[in-house]
């Protein structure tokens, strides 16, 4: 598991707050968000506001480690909430707001948190699998500085002394679904959160006066680990986009310095005729990650603009594990941001590339990427056997991801072990999605493959079988399927087909069903 190191000072508090709040500037009262909708927060309301969130959440007497699950619209305030969360000692769950009531019932009972913050909109439902789950307190926040966290928050202290936490005590738990079977939650302490950002400060080179672009969601490791700790322990200026615009974000390079997306982000920037070398000019860093990004997208970017992206790659329960370099690295006397690659392993990670038989191969050879680090999770929320699953004997972690390492030490994805799609940088399980179809009415069996997508980079496609003598419709299927699960797991298309492709074994050859729809969405 993660290789913390102990600091020798025994009363040092490893609060992950501590050491966000220690790098805020000295002068308080200059602005540290900027919001889309007008708002502008110093870095004293992001101190004195997270303290009164944090206080309310310390009245409860949760025991240390109780969750708190957040599912709310991106604003200011909800990042507050975290911060709040950790201040108070207890562990951040964030969970995306696409999920319906089926996705959150389970997420609810496995995670059985003290707290359930929802939107006011989902209050009915959310409070109802939230009680189910023996959550005493259900609280609401909107996303126009309105709701009762707010409410009960307000006439508190603004003032609030982190709880002392250990490396290894747990900071948030992040769900993400693994190879098989249900959801898995991430557990991530505060020196792996900590670790990782005071890496990337540095390996990225962070400076006086960066103001970051935030216009992604906050659920996950990317909007909310890599972007806002980036920004918080530079004590940089933070440009909060509630949504992803490009026609947005275009407005707002000129102001800044660092922005970060998933691939997608990029693609749809590049459908701007304003995206020029004069409009990102003042930025430093484009960094893109989550998925892989495209040579050509990388190469587009470069003509476009003159920057160079910078790709790392990484997952919920390690945090970021290699990047390209911003700069020489002298490990490995590079300072090339190379198309296809995701770089180099960051200073404190381990990383190796095993066959099945656990024997490190050599560089080129191609197999399964293993990692050990700081970063590295506490295990999976209440699945021990599970956990173990996922870790050599030697303690590398199996991150499922296929790879290679070249002679020059830049690591390729090539594929993945895990039956994954990513699609606009989120996950969707095949198995996960074929298990609903295969409980509707006329459906024999299914199968859910990724093929290729100009926008989101792939996108699942289903192949249904119907049982003999049903009748069994793709649009009705995929309206079905949209009324249960969140609407970026939904299939882009679906087809009825009389049979699926299978080897000798009676396997489903889902390589043949990639190949015949390669190209449905492009050339
Ligand atoms: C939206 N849709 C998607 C989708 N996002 N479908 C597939 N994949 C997605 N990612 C659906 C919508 O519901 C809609 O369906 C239709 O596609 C068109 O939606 P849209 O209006 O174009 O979508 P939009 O709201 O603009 O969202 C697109 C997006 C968003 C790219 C901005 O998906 C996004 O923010 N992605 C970033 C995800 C992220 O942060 N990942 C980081 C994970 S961390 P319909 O049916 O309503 O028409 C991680 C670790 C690491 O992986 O290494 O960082
Ligand atoms: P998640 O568990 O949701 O955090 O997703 C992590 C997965 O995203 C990794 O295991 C990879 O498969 C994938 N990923 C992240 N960054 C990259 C990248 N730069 N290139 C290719 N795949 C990536």
């Amino acid at each position: 598991m993660s290789q913390l190191v102990d600091n020798p000072n025994p009363n040092h508090n490893h609060n992950l707050y501590s050491a966000l709040r220690a790098a805020f500037p000295d002068d308080l009262t200059a602005i540290a968000v900027e919001a889309d909708n007008g708002q502008s927060y110093t870095w004293a309301a992001l101190d004195e506001q997270s303290a009164q969130m944090a206080n309310l959440l310390t009245s409860l007497n949760l025991p240390a480690g109780a969750r708190v699950a957040v599912q709310v619209e991106k604003s200011v305030e909800a990042m507050m909430l975290y911060l709040a969360t950790l201040r108070a000692g207890l562990v951040f769950l964030p969970l995306n707001t696409a999920y319906q009531s089926a996705e959150m019932a389970y997420f609810l009972g496995n995670a059985a948190p003290g707290v359930v913050v929802c939107t006011p909109k989902n209050l009915p439902w959310i409070r109802e699998l939230a009680q189910a789950a023996g959550t005493q307190h259900v609280w609401t926040l909107d996303d126009n500085q309105s709701g009762t966290l707010l409410d009960l928050a307000r006439g508190l202290s603004k003032q609030h002394t982190p709880v002392v936490s250990g490396q290894q005590d747990l900071a948030a738990i992040l769900y993400t679904s693994g190879t098989t079977g249900r959801s898995k939650g991430a557990m991530l302490s505060h020196g792996n959160l900590l670790s990782n950002a005071q890496t990337l400060k540095k390996y990225w080179d962070w400076q006086k006066g960066d103001v970051l672009i935030h216009a992604l969601p906050i659920f996950h490791v990317h909007g909310l680990f890599v972007a806002i700790h980036g920004a918080l322990l530079n004590g940089s200026k933070m440009i909060w986009l509630s949504k992803f615009d490009p026609k947005v974000v275009l407005t707002h390079l000129p102001k800044a310095t660092v922005f970060m997306g998933v691939p997608t982000l990029y693609v749809r920037l590049l459908g701007e005729p304003g995206l020029t070398r004069e409009v990102t000019q003042n930025m430093r860093l484009f960094v893109a990650g989550s998925a892989p990004l495209l040579t050509e997208t990388f190469k587009e970017w470069q003509d476009r603009t003159g920057h160079t992206i910078l790709e790392r790659y990484g997952m919920s329960e390690t945090g970021m594990l290699t990047s390209n370099p911003y700069a020489l690295d002298a490990r490995y006397a590079e300072a090339e941001r190379r198309a296809g690659t995701v770089g180099f392993p960051l200073p404190g990670v381990l990383l190796r590339v095993q066959d099945d038989e656990g024997k490190t191969l050599a560089i080129d050879e191609v197999g399964g990427i293993q990692v050990k680090g700081p970063n590295v999770f506490q295990g999976y929320w209440r699945m021990p056997e599970k956990t173990a699953e996922e870790f050599t004997s030697d303690g590398y972690f199996k991150t499922g991801d296929v790879g290679k390492i070249d002679a020059r030490g830049y690591v390729q994805i090539v594929g993945r072990a895990k039956d994954l799609i990513i699609s606009g940088g989120y996950n969707v399980y095949p198995a996960e999605i074929e298990s609903y179809m295969n409980d509707m009415p006329g459906v024999a069996e299914s199968a859910l493959v990724g093929v290729p997508h100009p926008d989101f980079g792939e996108v699942g496609v289903a192949v249904v079988i119907a049982k003999p003598g049903a009748q069994v419709e793709a649009d009705q299927l995929i309206t079905t399927l949209k009324s249960q699960v969140a609407n970026f797991k939904v299939p882009k298309k679906c087809f009825v087909l009389p049979e699926l492709p299978r080897n000798a074994m009676g396997k489903v050859q889902k390589n043949l069903l990639r190949e015949q729809y390669k190209n449905l969405f492009q050339k």
